[in-house]
């Protein structure tokens, strides 16, 4: 069986980080070893939630694995707790990274133009550096935009969205995908940019009106257990915002916008149906 680790928070209310990369990746036949970066009582979306940072048990974990032989198809990284475990991460790759596995970095800082709680200027710097490490990076606009220093818009033109691609890549990895693109009103969806083929890919949904959170994890989660099964970045990308855009309906049929998230897991039976290579 592949197996990948994604390293990443535990909010232990809320759906998003390890209590959605933790099911739909297993989900789709791909063994999910973690790495918690902090535990928090919900993510930072609600008001007085507790945060533990779990940084000092990363070097520890690392070496135990290391002993084991332990090894994995993708290094899968999210939220992370604290500016010091960036550097634990760039030594985590430089031991885990093989020719045959690959770096899949969301950098999980912010979304609609704001960082979130706890996060700054000089986190986001930062985090650009560990991209520079990636293979595969799936930032927001919001994410992007901190990164490269760039104003924040509500709306980009197909070229302003194709430099920020270029851009991006320039920082190393071979596929870069910025996610919540969106040309006209009724789409929504993602743009990917291969350095290599010097290739565009887009895939849109039509939108739908209401803005969730967690969704941005639960896209990643699938798109990369997508990768790790050997489908295409093309197809692996229908499949994740196929699977988002079914779990974004699912939940507007039930309730409006709100921290908690949406149904993910009903919609589960049509990931599988979608995305595991039996
Ligand atoms: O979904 C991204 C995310 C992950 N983890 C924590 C968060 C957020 C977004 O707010 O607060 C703890």
């Amino acid at each position: 069986m592949k197996r990948l680790v994604t390293i990443q928070d535990i909010s232990c209310v809320g759906k998003c980080s390890l209590t959605v990369a933790l099911p739909i990746i297993s989900s789709m036949g791909v063994e999910t070893s973690v790495i918690p970066t902090a535990v928090l009582s919900t993510h930072t979306m609600f008001k007085r939630f507790t945060f533990r940072d779990l940084s000092s048990d990363i070097p520890e974990i690392a070496k135990h694995w290391k002993e084991e032989n332990i090894n994995f198809e993708a290094i899968y990284t999210g939220y992370l707790g604290s500016i010091e475990q960036i550097d634990m991460l760039k030594d985590f790759f430089k031991q885990f990274k093989t020719n045959d596995n690959f770096i899949f970095i969301d950098p999980v800082m912010g979304d609609n133009g704001k960082l979130y709680t706890g996060f700054n200027q000089k986190f986001a710097l930062k985090m650009k550096d560990l991209c520079k490490m990636g293979d595969v990076i799936v930032p927001n606009l919001t994410e992007a935009s901190y990164m490269l220093e760039r104003e924040y818009k509500e709306k980009y033109t197909e070229e302003e969205i194709k430099e920020i691609l270029i851009k991006l890549s320039n920082l190393g990895p071979k596929q870069v995908i910025l996610t919540g693109i969106s040309f006209n009103d009724n789409e929504l969806g993602v743009m990917s940019y291969n350095k290599k083929t010097n290739e565009f890919f887009t895939y849109f949904k039509e939108k739908i009106p209401v803005k969730y959170h967690g969704t941005g994890d639960i896209f990643s989660s699938t798109l990369v257990g997508a990768m790790v099964n050997d489908n295409s970045l093309e197809e692996s990308l229908k499949i994740a915002v196929d699977y988002v855009w079914e779990t974004i309906l699912d939940t507007y049929k039930e309730k409006k916008e709100d921290a908690y998230g949406v149904n993910f897991e009903t919609k589960i039976p049509y990931l599988i149906s979608r995305a595991n290579k039996l």
